[in-house]
């Protein structure tokens, strides 16, 4: 099979120039299924070739904007880190042409398949690796629906570092099993570049600075826009090297796919956060019901910051004005580190070019103090089908919003010594703080 297909011309590899999310691919032959969306990504093209569904994926280095204001050296796919999205039906006959245009060997593997033996891309195990300027193929029969990925199974550790993976979506043969009017797919990718630099580190095995969903980090990341009334699925897979556990807001949702497929309608269960380890993929579902800018992102703090916000010191009850002051003599660009707890995300700190702040989202209310895994999933009313446009902010309806008390406080809370707090001596915060806790109750 394989020799007949190297005979054959090569299908077309084509590019993706934009990091943005690119409208859903209607199957334009082939059995029908409802196309996903990826976010901040796109689904690669194929042509059909004697009832056989035919991809050319092209490992290669490639530019990425991880957000407005930074671009990382990745490696990738067809000109984006991640690649294509690859969507094929079940039962398909898939051949994929992998052309490696890295300066080393690399291989796919294609996470989760079931597939022949020699077709599950590990180098050196079954097969030998796919060395630089050549192209190998992979065939095999789409045996089981659901959500899967693709990375290299060669020199894993530089290659996942680098961005090299994709994902990979198996619709069920009958486009009505499971039918969801939007269908969103992502996964979780982490780096670690240096402030001002371009490159990931490779070695790295915690301190990853960078936290993204398909390589980009908030506010790079666009909104999942879904019409009210909507039945929404989100497929997100891991492929960091920690756990992830994913929030959203204001709607609870099902479990409803993990890696070994469909969750049957009575044994899926009900949650807001999903923890997504590592290697994993969860399909998550829920009937978008009620219209807002409804924040989605991992539930780890560190997990919404940008690079540098990593190590700053506790600064909480520190007055640190004298010595700011005596420190801006010897090191000008010198920042006192919010000592009341301060947003780090208004402070104005002169930063390396090429690094995000670490929070730099900007809502209709202020700074949204959030970077790296954050986005939000935007309901509206009335939204055409397949309009995946950013709506812009959310129009609160009067009388729904929280709002300031401007009331008489009580006594108790203006006591003991909220004045001493603020008098921002050292000594007199650590004695009040200890009284408060004392007498405030
Ligand atoms: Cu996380």
């Amino acid at each position: 099979m394989v020799s007949r297909a190297q005979a054959a011309s090569l299908p077309e590899a084509p590019i993706q120039a934009s990091p943005l999310t690119q409208p859903p691919l209607a199957p334009a032959e082939g059995r029908p299924y409802n196309p996903v969306v990826t976010l901040n990504g796109w689904t690669l093209p194929w042509r059909m070739k004697n009832g056989v569904k035919e991809f050319h994926l092209v490992a290669e280095p490639v530019v990425r904007e991880i957000a407005p204001g930074m671009k990382a050296n990745l490696w990738g796919y067809n000109g984006q880190s991640p690649g294509p999205t690859i969507e094929v039906v079940e039962g398909d006959k898939v051949r994929l042409f992998v052309t490696n245009r890295l300066p080393e060997h690399t291989s796919i593997h294609s996470h989760g398949q079931r597939l022949p033996n020699g077709m599950d891309g590990v180098a050196g195990l079954t097969q030998p690796a796919i060395q630089p300027g050549k192209t190998f193929v992979y065939e095999f029969i789409a045996k089981r629906p659901g959500t899967f990925m693709y990375h290299p199974h060669a020199d894993e550790m530089t290659q996942m570092a680098m961005g090299m993976m994709g994902s990979w979506v198996t619709h069920p043969k009958d486009p009505d099993l499971y039918r969801v009017d939007r269908d969103f797919v992502f996964l979780l990718n982490a780096y670690d570049v240096e402030p001002g630099s371009f490159t990931p580190k490779t070695s790295t095995m915690l301190e990853f600075n960078i936290w993204t969903f398909n390589s980009r980090a908030f506010p790079g990341i666009d909104p999942l826009v879904v019409r009210k009334g909507d039945r929404v699925r989100i497929r997100i897979g891991n492929l960091t090297m920690t756990n992830h556990p994913i929030h959203l807001h204001g709607h609870e949702f099902e479990v409803a796919g993990t890696d070994g497929g469909w969750v049957p309608k009575s044994a899926r269960w009900p949650e807001v956060t999903t923890d997504i380890a590592i290697g994993q993929m969860r399909a998550i579902e829920f009937d978008a019901t009620d219209p807002g800018d409804w924040a989605f992102h991992c539930h780890k703090a560190h997990h919404t910051m940008n690079a540098m916000g990593h190590g700053v010191p506790t600064m909480i009850g520190v007055d640190q004005r004298g010595v700011a002051e005596k420190i801006r003599k010897l090191i000008p660009d010198y920042m006192v580190m919010g000592d009341t707890g301060g947003s780090m995300g208004d402070m104005e700190m002169p930063l390396p070019d090429n690094t995000l702040p670490m929070m730099t989202g900007q809502g209709p209310f202020g700074g949204v103090e959030m970077g790296g895994m954050f986005t939000m999933v935007k309901i509206r009313e009335g939204l055409a089908r397949n309009d995946y446009q950013d709506p812009g902010w959310y129009q609160q309806p009067p009388g729904t919003a929280a709002y300031e008390w401007t009331g008489e406080p009580l006594a108790s809370i203006r006591a003991p010594g909220l004045e001493k707090m603020v008098s921002r001596s050292g000594e007199t915060v650590l004695k009040v703080m200890k009284g408060a806790s004392h007498g405030s109750h």
